[in-house]
């Protein structure tokens, strides 16, 4: 039997467009994801998040299915546009309200609540206003980290700054695969050093909090020994974690990634005491991993999310993938850890994210197995020494998955979108074993 320590934290995670739906309902305003759904082309189907799992008002029994599998924590996220809806000033007390409700059921039931300040949903006027590139926004959002911190910090002990900025600024503004869409390459690389100023921005507006940052990190490989190879896999590592980790974790951006970056960007949007900012110290840092990334010399479909490394290519590993297309590989996971603590020692780790999409309603073996590995490969990271200290499983319900809309399903409690229904897989099921032994 392969077990954890007994303090080891097991979670699930959701999000709050993703899973809450009432987009108009006690002064909610739209935000970035509202308009790129209404913009036909963007999402699969015409989907949007207006009613999505209607968590908003299905809270209760949603907090229920949790203390039923036995959840030592809720990871969420907490919706900026409801809570200041104009994205600056004027405060929405029914927003939080709702955020307070939540938080006070979960401790109810015994679950820390891990609340994330932002998944996304940046409110439209901000993105108006010229979005994440704009520094301004990083300045909103220190404001409103405030306020929410504020309001619930006599409750919450753990909070998240950022989810995956990589998503924000490189599918936000490089690619166009998600809100706001725009194709500006230059813009991604401002839009992601705003992101972490706002981080970092955030941490000295919430005094006492312990925090963290969520990075979505990978194990990236080359496909063969030959140099360009070896260099494409350097460029993506840059581009997809350290570009993020080296401020956060160092308090400088990778050289080689500036470099790689020259003919985008003189980095020039990046100011005097900046990166002593963003480096503030975090308690720990959350890392969601679903696949590994094989890569070489080749050409890219444009626009690329590796803004400055169009040259790589992306390749099949010959592994089997799950229903969104990604190849299921759980040794990756243990690779990507191991590389965590040999390059940013110390620092505890929390898997905020990890699980798969597959279609299968409710008997769903393929994700019970994704799901296992994983967490095999979890407890061998920590026998290595990986400081390691929990483990949340995406996703507690199947939900809006973004530009795919309702077509994939990462849950492990099943949602029959036509009635509401919640039921719980197999996934669910083994997930509960697995936190009530304390491992596999
Ligand atoms: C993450 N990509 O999103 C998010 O944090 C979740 O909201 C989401 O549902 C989950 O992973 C599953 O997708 C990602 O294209 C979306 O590389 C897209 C990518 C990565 C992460």
């Amino acid at each position: 039997m392969t077990t954890f320590a007994p303090g080891f934290l097991w979670g699930a995670a959701t999000s709050s467009y993703q899973i809450e739906g009432a987009a108009a309902e006690d002064g909610r305003l739209p935000s970035i994801w509202d308009t790129f759904c209404a913009t036909p082309g963007k999402v699969d189907n015409g989907d949007t998040g207006d009613v999505a799992a209607d968590h908003y008002h299905r809270y209760r029994e949603d907090v229920g299915l949790m203390a039923e599998l036995g959840l030592g924590a809720y990871r969420f996220s907490i919706a900026w546009p409801r809570v200041q809806p104009l994205g600056s000033g004027a405060v929405n007390q029914r927003g939080l309200d709702f955020y307070r409700r939540l938080v006070d059921t979960l401790l109810e039931q015994d679950i820390q609540p891990w609340p994330t300040l932002y998944h996304w949903d940046l409110p439209q006027p901000l993105e108006d206003a010229g979005g994440w590139p704009e520094r301004d926004t990083a300045l909103r959002f220190a404001e409103y980290a405030a306020i929410v911190h504020e309001a619930l910090a006599d409750r919450v002990t753990h909070w998240t700054t950022l989810n995956e900025p990589w998503c924000s600024a490189f599918l936000g503004y490089a690619t166009g695969r998600h809100a706001p869409g725009r194709q500006e390459p230059a813009s991604a690389i401002r839009a992601a050093h705003h992101l972490l100023l706002g981080h970092g921005l955030a941490i000295a507006a919430m005094p006492e909090a312990r925090v963290g940052i969520t990075l979505n990190l990978t194990h990236v490989t080359p496909m063969s020994t030959a140099e360009e190879d070896v260099d494409a896999a350097r460029r993506i590592d840059g581009m997809q974690n350290r570009i993020f980790l080296d401020p956060v974790l160092r308090a400088a951006y990778p050289q080689d990634v500036v470099e790689d970056l020259a003919p985008v960007t003189g980095f020039d949007h990046v100011q005097e005491g900046d990166l002593k900012t963003i480096a503030a110290p975090i308690d720990f840092l959350g890392v969601n991993y679903y696949s590994p990334m094989l890569v070489g010399h080749g050409t890219t479909s444009s626009p690329s999310a590796y803004v400055g490394s169009e040259h790589v290519r992306q390749h099949d590993g010959g592994r089997q993938r799950t229903s969104i297309g990604w190849e299921i590989d759980a040794r990756g996971l243990l690779d990507l850890l191991l590389r965590l603590e040999r390059d940013y020692p110390a620092i505890p780790l929390y898997i905020t994210e990890n699980g798969a999409a597959f279609d299968d309603e409710v008997h769903d073996t393929a994700r019970v197995a994704y799901l296992d590995g994983h967490v095999r490969a979890c407890a061998e990271a920590v026998s290595r020494g990986v400081p390691l200290k929990g483990y949340f499983a995406w996703s507690l319900l199947d939900n809006f998955e973004w530009s795919f809309g309702y077509a994939q399903r990462f849950g492990i409690v099943h949602v029959d979108y036509a009635t509401q229904r919640r039921t719980l897989k197999d996934s669910a099921r083994w997930y509960a074993d697995v936190i009530r032994r304390g491992g596999l």
